[in-house]
């Protein structure tokens, strides 16, 4: 009988808990539980709900385990947010949101040699709120001997074994670890200043990391469970699910809140052309690095929406339809877009002058898809190979019209899913490391479970 495994899914958002199984050398997989997620204003700034995500992710193992025995759970979720627990294990800070504005002038206050410093050893673009510049600004009575750092998948299989420990895909992702050696970097540690033994040990994406805690031992279907370590960078998880079969001629988008644009490459471009044009090496599973650049997605849109109250999302991106070719794009990674806020739509029409919803929703689209074909050819440039595919998957694939932009701002076929590339790449890498793949790769398994939607340029 085919072993059941958990994927845990933690998105700005949504969360999502999916259970999968391999059937005939497919991926067959169900959502079983989802709930919301969103950034709350607290007192000390903008915060996730921790302990409200917890213990939604625990309804959602419990129902699992309800309905058969689960062999393994592994979670993902977005990356640079942290927790920090104490020497007996509480957690006495929960995750900020890297949209809280603490971190704001840290960037800009950096001089040049420093910067050299970060950008040579990290191989890393620069954001205002990469793990190392929140740690930065975070109290240091906090950040002291004893204590640990631990990223937000960390943190919840931590609850879930007791074991604390991190994994390379989402580290890759502080500004603090060497994507060549896999190690921390005492100088930037010293830098925040903070003691290198609150960065906790690195593992693997396919690490069995051990057994549940005996708490959830005793619950139905989970006496065996062990949690293995997907990649536990959302991205990284999307990213193995890619279905391209020539990974050094194809970029690839993961698209949602945010879109990542870039190419697997098998070792870290450290060069000066991938420093000038802002890319990231994030480290991926199996010894890959995602030569990447983080751009805002389709995050200005959903704010827009949540202003206007708009109810149906399908009809106001058909609405933009007649606009596309008048309307004025612009850079949608200006820093006014990062912070939430009602005041979007204004925003968009401060640079552009529209005030429509069609036509604000039409500039955003535009300027979406000419800032991923941008990327889509920078990224080429930067890891020396001709891109002759683009790839979206996630969320935001669903989005035919952005897709078809994309294909005529790049001249390129986009070819658009799987939808839920993020679950499928956690899953796959437990079914991986359990042995239970065969001789296929991940993306063998991933072709053969989904159909994809090509679009080609000029349609
Ligand atoms: C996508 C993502 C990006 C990261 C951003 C912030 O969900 O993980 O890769 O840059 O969120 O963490």
């Amino acid at each position: 009988m085919c072993a059941r495994r958990v994927a845990i899914d933690l998105g700005a958002s949504s969360g999502r808990v999916a259970v999968g199984e391999i059937v005939a050398g497919r991926l067959e997989f169900e959502v079983i539980h989802r709930f919301p997620n969103q950034p709350v204003a607290t007192a000390a700034g903008i915060k996730w709900e921790f302990e409200s995500l917890l213990r939604e992710i625990l309804i959602g193992i419990k129902r699992a385990g309800e309905q058969g025995e689960v062999a393994s759970i592994g979670v993902d979720s977005w990356a640079v947010d942290y927790g920090v627990i104490d020497a007996e294990g509480h957690l006495i800070c929960t995750p900020f949101c890297y949209r809280d504005k603490r971190t704001e002038g840290i960037l800009e206050s950096l001089n040049d040699a420093t910067k050299e410093t970060f950008a040579s050893k990290t191989g890393l673009q620069f954001l205002p709120f990469n793990t190392v510049f929140q740690l930065k600004a975070h109290s240091k009575n906090e950040l002291k001997v004893g204590n640990q750092i631990l990223m937000v998948p960390d943190l919840v299989h931590y609850h879930l074994t007791g074991i604390a420990g991190t994994e390379f895909t989402n580290a890759s992702t502080t500004q603090l670890l060497d994507p060549s050696s896999n190690s921390w970097i005492p100088e930037l540690a010293a830098w925040i200043p903070i003691p290198i033994q609150c960065l906790p040990k690195v593992y693997e994406a396919g690490t069995r990391v051990g057994k549940l805690k005996p708490e959830f031992q005793t619950l139905p279907g989970l006496s065996k469970t062990e949690v293995i370590l997907p990649a536990t960078h959302d991205t990284g998880s999307a990213v193995l699910a890619v279905p391209m079969e020539s990974p050094t001629s194809s970029a690839y988008v993961s698209s949602g809140t945010w879109s990542l644009v870039g190419v697997e490459t098998p070792h870290p471009v450290l060069t000066d052309s991938s420093r000038d044009a802002g890319f990231s090496n994030e480290g991926g599973a199996f010894g890959t690095t995602r030569l990447l650049k983080n751009m805002m997605g389709l995050w200005i849109l959903q704010e827009c929406s949540r202003s206007w109250g708009t109810k149906n999302w399908d009809s106001l991106i058909n609405s933009a339809k007649p606009f596309l070719t008048t309307v004025d794009s612009f850079d949608p990674d200006l820093p006014q877009f990062l912070a939430p806020g009602k005041d979007m739509p204004d925003r968009v029409t401060d640079l552009t002058g529209l005030t429509t919803k069609p036509e604000i929703t039409a500039s955003i689209l535009v300027s979406l898809a000419q800032k991923t074909a941008k990327l889509v050819k920078l990224a080429g440039e930067v890891a020396m190979t001709e891109i002759r595919k683009i790839y979206v998957v996630g969320g935001g694939s669903q989005n035919a019209l952005l897709n078809q932009l994309i294909a005529n701002e790049s001249g390129l076929p986009v070819v658009a899913g799987p939808v839920e590339a993020t679950l499928m790449g956690n899953l796959l890498v437990q079914f991986k490391a359990a042995g239970e793949l065969g001789a296929d790769s991940i993306r063998d398994v991933v072709r053969r479970s989904i159909q994809t939607e090509t679009f080609e340029p000029g349609q």
